[in-house]
């Protein structure tokens, strides 16, 4: 008996646990209800009486000694192990990083002016926050257009004259007035209208606009342009047609539409049956806007256009809720970009 105690109690003072779970594994071995400090107990009862309150004392100091330093292990090792635990264990997988792509509205916006820089137009940009005459006056909006209404254009603080800019035409007056023709440039940016948001509007969107101004540049110029744009974007069978329509700083002016590419032209719910897509707007640039940015109209004419990145970008990829563009769900935007 006494060889027993002494040799479970060099034990369990030299017990060194590998890990937190051999503590367990030894406590149970030796304090748990099968254990051997219970067996030791049992053998106890048979022992001569005289014997008994040597053995007694024996076996309540190896069992106290015992819990303490079981205890005292467990406290180590979780003190140790804990914050460093997951890190250390260099067979766990590894945290996957996301890759991101290139946002579909950024594609479109760089596919349109690639195109138009294979014409020969280069990119102007220009500041977001506008005053008043390059974003309405020097454009032939009369004092009373709609447009200036707070309503649809957002000012900054009270002053009139300061406003977020609601296309970006801003950036081709201040290319007229900065440059002599001939002019060709492409204007991509962001604009800002006072809408309610909803599947087709929203109140921060993108626009590209084009300006071209040379002598004798004709209606018939803008009409090839387009078509060529319309071509390398859309697929070599895209046709164009165009309707008249009416901007105040074109004239004449007209609206854009491209054969459905979906349906051949034959008409289907994206065309709503007319074989036909709405992509942009365009016009002759008139005299009063050549005039305002201190262009001669009578030695100069020149044609304009402009369309809205995010339905071009619908049309082409066949988005219905122009509001995705703006949740960054990776889900979503991960569809778009052919480099990942
Ligand atoms: C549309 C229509 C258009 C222009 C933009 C323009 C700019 C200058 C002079 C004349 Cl500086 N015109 N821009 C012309 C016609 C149409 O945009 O539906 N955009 C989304």
């Amino acid at each position: 008996m006494n060889e027993k105690i002494n040799d479970l109690l060099k034990r369990v003072e030299e017990f060194s646990p590998k890990a937190a779970a051999d503590i367990e594994e030894f406590r149970i071995k030796v304090l748990g209800k099968k254990g051997e400090l219970n067996a030791l107990l049992e053998e106890f009862r048979n022992i001569a009486p005289e014997k008994k309150r040597e053995f007694g004392q024996k076996i309540n100091t190896l069992k106290s000694r015992a819990l303490e330093r079981i205890n005292s292990l467990k406290e180590e090792y979780l003190n140790q192990c804990a914050p460093s635990e997951s890190a250390g264990d260099m067979t766990r997988p590894a945290s996957a990083e996301e890759l991101g792509s290139r946002h579909p509205i950024s594609l479109v916006k760089n596919q349109i002016t690639d195109i138009f820089g294979r014409l020969g137009y280069t990119v102007a940009e220009g500041p977001e926050i506008e005053d008043d005459w390059h974003v309405f006056s020097a454009l032939n909006f009369p004092p009373e257009h709609p447009a200036r209404d707070m309503q649809d254009t957002f000012f900054i603080e009270k002053n009139p004259d300061i406003l977020l800019r609601t296309h970006t035409s801003s950036i081709q007056v201040r290319t007229m007035e900065r440059q002599k023709p001939p002019i060709r440039v492409i204007c991509p940016g962001r604009v800002f209208r006072n809408e309610a948001i909803s599947y087709r509007a929203h109140c921060i969107f993108h626009q590209v606009e084009g300006l071209y101004i040379d002598e004798n540049v004709s209606f018939a110029d803008m009409k090839q342009s387009i078509l060529y744009f319309a071509k390398e974007m859309f697929g070599e069978n895209a046709t164009i047609r165009m309707r008249p329509s009416y901007f105040p700083f074109t004239e004449p002016s007209a609206e854009v539409d491209v054969s459905c590419n979906l349906c051949g032209g034959k008409g289907c719910n994206v065309c709503k049956g007319t074989g036909w897509l709405e992509i942009m707007g365009c016009g002759m640039v008139d005299p009063n806007v050549l005039e305002a940015s201190g262009i001669d109209s009578k030695k100069y004419s020149g044609f304009a256009f402009g369309m809205g990145v995010e339905r071009i970008a619908m049309l082409k990829y066949g988005v219905k809720d122009l509001r995705l563009y703006f949740e960054n769900d990776i889900r979503f935007l991960h569809q778009f970009d052919s480099a990942l």
